[in-house]
């Protein structure tokens, strides 16, 4: 393909990328799937590769999953509960992991997220183009093909309809009648296709799994309005002597919920398609656009740009690490809003392990929900990156687990309240998956629910609290019923348990302590707002004080397991035992420093190199150790490039795709979400008792500014820095309280005061835990340095600004 970027981008300036716009953009259509550009509207997604010759949308429904309504509890886990306990505390570990193994498994290790197939336009005579430019334009969701044959410049506009729930390609030619081209669908699941005039119907099947047979098909329509001829050619509709031509494609499944397939979906994709294509496009893309930006435009960062930023996007990942290009730091950052925005919208799924786009019937782990880390990284970003709606399709989830897996607890364990374990699918099941060692982890619904108690530390919404208190209320029950009495240490503890994929079934390892703390403390909380009874509170208190604390090992580590096992050159991706770190708020330098010493220990001992998602909790771990610098170097180590996965071998290291999807590999979105929630973290903290304003400022972001980030309380920050120092920040009450300000330099402002004692504002309050333990050695151990802070107070008043100036 020749090449004449230059001559295009003056050709056609006004749709083409240049620096400081945020734009992935590629001077060659996309050969691998990881180079493609994803489109979505949550429910549909679309990857675009941009091909001259030919076209593909590779397709995405995101309720079409295999399989159909089922359960994956094993009643026998009932009765040999109280056995595999005993062999635990007597240190038979292999001997409770083969009776797991034996009865707590269903061999349902859930259902799979199935493509739907491909659209291809072919284009003859369009295999050799020039003047080839594509591109994702993340400030309004449209990705554009451009390209020159014969002298005539053909233009594609793909988006995923915000506004009428179908996707839109737009083809152009600027010399009239000059398009022509043939719209065909393959999908490698057993379907149908048929023509009649300008419509494409598709019907393709589900897939049986695991025994579990398909319940789901998936209808999808697409209708061709163009100002040429367009007849039907078999299975295929060809279009000749247009000048434009617009694609709607709409799509639907007979999915209602996890109990209920009763749906139509071809009705449902005709009622799509029918009321998209009476909107003239250029309305339909004002009406997307307008939605679009409402949510995105919430947050701009600049970190300020080099001359690295006009590069194409793939030679800016492939030279990250090299060089100084800050704004592929701000792309990352806003790529991971825009996937959000694509993939999790109000009344559909949560994002999935790839958010929704899948171009596999048999796709890694599934595509399902692993919520031992991944589900929960997908959503770190929502609050404080200012697109709390995108949180509600995780509450729906939630909701509907409450009611599986209060079966599960119910039949597996005898206990109220309700369990989910270390994954869970479309038909929300909340058994025991793939074996002893990963799946045996009764703590995964308890961490999901801790998103609804975070939304209402960001929002304020005492509503929102009343309503999903039932769910959060039900893990506690759950632990209530389930914790038993460690017969050596006494404490009460999870049993049986595995520290997430890392070590033997156990009893109490550190992670489920912490989670339990969070589980029956912030229902406490939670209680005491929406006015629960005195009695079930009572009961929490009493739990909190058995519990086991956390511990400092030999290494100076934070301990993974009650006992002191840790191995100092254990580089595993998991680690877990840090969750008091990140997302959770049990870790205080200012508090409890010894343990903060213990975690930087840990994470220095586990290292820098690891998998995507790895990688993007790490940015956060070391934004939460305030140390910009290093956070920074997590940053780099994400953006390393893979040119694909066929040569993962020669690029060890690399972790993000040509189309910046992130690399585990292969890809999974969470990475992307973990590491936008980790660039905000090194911004703006606000879990340890304050709003700490800068708190992991890197050397190399000298000079930036920030706007529309969300803290804990329900205020809104923006935020300009100098020199690597704060120089002004404005802060917006939505609900009002006490504002405790905390920075590295001291500040001045209206009703700025220093402040003293305890944090009056409970939303910003740090969790108060009991006090570690401590080996011998430790005791006389180096001391702990605590980072030297200006903390100031201000009252603050619903729907009032506050600004505040370096003092
Ligand atoms: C967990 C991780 C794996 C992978 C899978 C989807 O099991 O340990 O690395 O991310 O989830």
């Amino acid at each position: 393909m020749k090449k004449n970027l230059l001559g295009v981008l003056l050709l056609l300036c006004s749709s083409v990328t240049w620096a400081g716009e945020l734009k992935l953009w590629y001077s060659k259509p996309a050969k691998d799937w990881t180079e493609a550009l994803p489109v979505g509207n949550s429910k549909l997604g679309a990857m675009v590769y941009g091909g001259t010759g030919r076209e593909e949308l590779q397709l995405n429904e995101e309720t079409f999953w295999a399989g159909g309504p089922y359960d994956n509890n094993n009643t026998n886990a009932l009765y040999v509960l109280p056995v595999v306990r005993n062999l635990i505390f007597q240190g038979k570990t292999r001997e409770a992991q083969r009776l797991v193994n034996a009865n707590f498994l269903a061999h349902k290790d859930g259902m799979g997220y199935l493509t739907m197939g491909s659209l291809f336009l072919d284009f003859p005579g369009h295999e050799e183009a020039t003047d080839f430019y594509r591109d994702l334009n993340i400030e309004d969701a449209t990705a554009t093909t451009l390209y020159k044959v014969d002298g005539v410049t053909y233009t594609r506009r793909v988006f995923a309809s915000f506004t009428d729930s179908v996707i839109v390609l737009r083809l152009q030619a600027d010399k009239a009648g000059a398009l022509a081209f043939t719209v065909s669908y393959d999908a490698p699941l057993k379907h149908e296709v048929s023509t009649e005039g300008d419509l494409l119907t598709i019907t393709c099947e589900g897939k049986d799994q695991e025994g579990v047979k398909a319940a789901l098909r998936a209808e999808c329509r697409v209708k061709v309005v163009s100002d040429g001829q367009t007849i039907t050619e078999g299975k295929n509709l060809k279009v000749t002597g247009a000048t434009e031509a617009t694609l709607y494609l709409s799509a639907a499944t007979n999915y209602v919920n996890y109990h209920d397939v009763s749906g139509d979906a071809a009705a449902r994709a005709d009622r799509c398609l029918q009321r998209a294509v009476q909107i003239p496009y250029k309305k339909a893309l004002e009406n997307h656009v307008a939605y679009y930006r409402k949510l995105f435009g919430r947050v701009q960062l600049d970190l300020g740009e080099t001359a690295a930023a006009s590069k194409e996007t793939t030679l800016r990942i492939r030279d990250f690490s090299q060089g100084n290009d800050p704004s592929l730091a701000t792309l990352l950052l806003q790529y991971g809003r825009y996937l959000l925005i694509s993939s999790s919208q109000p009344g559909g799924q949560p994002a999935n392990l790839q958010g929704i786009w899948n171009r596999s019937t048999n796709a890694p782990w599934d595509s399902k929900y692993t919520i031992n880390i991944n589900t929960e990284m997908n959503y770190w970003l929502a609050e404080v990156t200012n697109l709390s709606e995108m949180h509600q399709p995780l509450f729906s989830m939630l909701e509907d687990l409450s009611v599986t897996g209060a079966k599960t607890a119910r039949e597996m364990y005898g206990c109220g309240g309700w369990v989910a374990h270390h994954n869970t699918d479309l038909w929300r099941i909340c058994g025991v998956v793939d074996y002893a060692a990963s799946g045996m982890w009764p703590s995964g619904g308890a961490w999901l629910a801790q998103h609804l108690w975070q939304h209402y530390l960001f929002t304020a919404d005492k509503d929102f609290l009343k309503a999903y208190y039932p769910v959060l209320k039900g893990t506690a029950r759950f632990f209530l019923d389930f914790l038993v009495e460690h017969p050596s240490y006494k404490w009460w503890v999870v049993a049986p348990s595995v520290s997430p994929e890392h070590g033997p079934v156990t009893a109490g390892c550190t992670m489920d302590n912490q989670i339990v703390f969070d589980a029956l403390r912030n229902t406490l909380l939670a209680s005491e707002v929406v006015g629960d009874d005195a009695a079930f509170r009572d009961s929490l208190s009493q739990m909190l004080d058995k519990l086991p604390p956390m511990q400092v090992g030999r290494h100076g580590q934070l301990q993974e397991w009650l006992q002191d096992v840790d191995d100092p050159k254990d580089e595993h991706r998991h680690i877990s035992h840090l969750y008091g770190l990140y997302p959770s708020n049990q870790v205080s330098p200012f508090l409890y420093p010894e343990l903060f010493r213990a975690a930087r220990t840990t994470l220095e001992q586990r290292g820098d190199k690891a998998t995507g998602w790895s990688i993007g909790w790490k940015i956060n771990f070391w934004a939460r150790m305030l140390d910009g610098n290093h956070a920074y170097r997590l940053i780099s180590n994400m953006l390393q490039l893979l040119p694909s996965d066929g040569v993962a071998n020669e690029y060890p290291e690399g972790r993000t795709y040509p189309n910046m999807f992130d690399a585990h590999p292969p890809f999974q979105i969470d990475g992307n979400f973990g590491a936008a929630a980790g660039i905000a973290e090194m911004l703006l903290q606000s879990h340890d008792g304050a709003v700490h304003l800068l708190p992991a400022l890197p050397d190399v972001w000298k000079e930036g500014s920030v706007k529309g980030l969300r803290a804990r309380g329900g205020y809104e920050v923006d935020m300009e820095w100098v020199d690597g120092r704060l120089s002004e920040a404005t802060v917006r009450s939505t609900v009002g309280g006490t504002l405790r300000l905390r920075s590295y330099v001291p500040l001045k402002g209206k009703g700025l005061r220093k402040a003293s004692g305890a944090c009056p504002n409970e939303m910003l309050s740090p969790a108060d835990i009991k006090a570690p333990l401590f080996s011998s050695e430790l005791k006389d151990g180096p001391q702990v340095s605590v980072p030297e802070v200006y903390e100031y107070d201000v009252q603050t008043r619903p729907g009032k600004t506050y600004r505040f100036r370096v003092g």
